[in-house]
């Protein structure tokens, strides 16, 4: 079984899409096994976007994750990482395939409504970022 870590990023829980995306990701057949509702702080947005510290997006990127309230998960599966990839679609939505959650509900690259871990590594790196051992259901 595989786990990721998935975010309703602010523009998403902004616009009420919070439901659709747990009802996605639910229909396709995947456990939740840890949510909750948070404010990123300036620290942790650091950290959780340490790989892209110096590009030219990054300071619009940190100002953006604490703009607001997000929903964070684990979700959990087989061939979860690289299966909620693809059900979130392209980072550019306009590149996204149709029906994906980013070509549904996004225009832009700066406010693409879901965060989805993109390998092994970084999806162990940020379930431990943002949940304690003992909030995630085993
Ligand atoms: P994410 O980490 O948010 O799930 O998105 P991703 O893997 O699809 O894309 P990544 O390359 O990790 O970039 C992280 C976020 O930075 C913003 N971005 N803006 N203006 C730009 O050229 C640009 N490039 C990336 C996006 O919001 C992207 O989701
Ligand atoms: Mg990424």
């Amino acid at each position: 079984m595989e786990r990721t870590f998935i975010m309703v990023k602010p523009d998403g829980v902004r616009r009420g899409l919070t439901g659709e995306i747990i009802q996605r990701i639910e229909r396709k057949g995947f456990q939740i096994v840890a949510m909750k509702k948070m404010r990123i702080s300036r620290e942790m947005a650091e950290t959780h976007y340490a790989e892209h510290q110096g590009k030219p997006f990054y300071e619009g990127l940190v100002r953006f994750i604490t703009s607001g309230p997000v929903v964070a998960m684990v979700v959990e599966g087989p061939g979860a990482i690289a299966e909620m990839r693809r059900l979130m679609g392209a980072t550019r939505p306009w590149e996204a395939a149709p029906g994906t959650i980013r070509a549904d509900f996004a225009i832009t690259v700066d406010e693409n409504v879901i965060h989805g871990s993109d390998g092994p590594e970084s999806a162990a790196r940020e379930i431990g970022l943002f949940f304690k051992p003992e909030e995630i259901l085993s």
